[in-house]
């Protein structure tokens, strides 16, 4: 259905030389409605990815883009939560449907498995299960920096093999480079709800265009009256930051740049950003909802004892 040729690479998947999809270098490129045979064999288990060799910068940035998950014979001893998520970016000017394969660093919608948050979907596990996400990036451009909260864990594999475990680290943050995979494990040991993000900043914001000028700590007082007599309905922003923003309206077929519901109000972020979810017990993988947080151990306003307790005059 492709209206021009492409083809069809193996990234990671050690091969003959004629299956590794190259256009020009290793094959033909496959013609428009043409259909190609690749035939190898999975030697061995791991997590790979594909993509074409042909016109990669508009056929990746419009998302022809795929993992392959390869599981070894010897099922795994205890139970695992076993995720696989691919980071992708797009420029996808606001109101319209189609990403623009021109764009090479204004990307404006950040994914995990083409969804944005507050559309992602949460990752959940039992306490005392293994959990093994599998984070692979097909983007055009950029490298993320994916991040966990509530637990340190290690990479035990990426796309050319398992890591050695003497050759492994503790990490609260992994980069994954654009075209590698990084798996990473650990166990459920630390109940609640945990955010998983990106901790790049303007990839947990969803469309936005950021050529605006900075007006934090500037005063606008009155701004919005005088401009509006020439640009009807315009709003000033950012003069005390950007965490309100999330209440301008916005067209058909855009999403707020900011964030979804939580418990405790407005989760004020967008894209690569995900929720771990881990409970006592779970039904199904169903999500469970909120955490219920222990007495005594959500972060609240201090009372006036605590702060003379410890001599902190407001
Ligand atoms: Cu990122």
């Amino acid at each position: 259905k492709l209206p021009e040729p492409t083809s069809v690479h193996w990234h990671g998947v050690i091969l003959p030389a004629g299956m590794d999809g190259v256009a020009g270098l290793t094959q033909k490129a496959i013609p428009v409605g043409k259909t190609f045979k690749y035939e190898f064999t999975m030697k061995k288990a791991g997590t790979f990815m594909y993509h074409p060799h042909f016109d990669e910068m508009v056929q990746i940035a419009l998302g022809m883009v795929g993992m392959i998950v390869v599981h070894p014979k010897r099922r795994d001893a205890r139970r695992v939560r076993d995720y696989s998520m691919m980071a992708h970016e797009w420029m996808i000017p606001i109101g319209s449907r189609r990403p623009d394969p021109m764009a090479m660093s204004d990307f404006n919608v950040l994914t995990f498995n083409s969804k944005a948050f507050p559309s992602t979907e949460p990752l959940v596990a039992e306490l005392g299960d293994l959990v093994r996400i599998r984070l692979g990036n097909l983007g055009p451009m950029d490298h993320h920096p994916i991040h966990l909260h509530g637990y340190e864990f290690e990479v035990v594999e990426t796309d050319g093999g398992r890591v050695p475990k003497e050759r492994r680290w503790p990490e609260t943050t992994t980069l994954v480079p654009v075209g590698a995979v990084r798996v990473i494990e650990f166990v459920a040991d630390n109940p609640g709800d945990w955010a998983f993000h990106c901790h790049m900043t303007h990839h947990v914001m969803n469309q936005m265009g950021h050529d605006v000028p900075n007006l934090i700590g500037a005063d606008t007082k009155g701004l919005d009256a005088r401009v509006s007599r020439v640009v009807p309905g315009y709003m000033t922003m950012g003069s005390t930051g950007m965490g309100e923003m999330h209440k301008m309206d916005v067209p058909d077929n855009s999403i707020s740049m900011l964030g979804g519901e939580g418990p405790f109000g407005l989760v004020d972020m967008g894209g690569m950003f995900t929720i771990l979810k881990v409970r006592k017990q779970l039904t199904g993988d169903m999500d469970p909802g909120w955490y219920d947080h222990p007495a005594g151990t959500v972060a609240g306003e201090a009372s006036a004892a605590d702060l003379s307790r410890d001599g902190i005059k407001t």
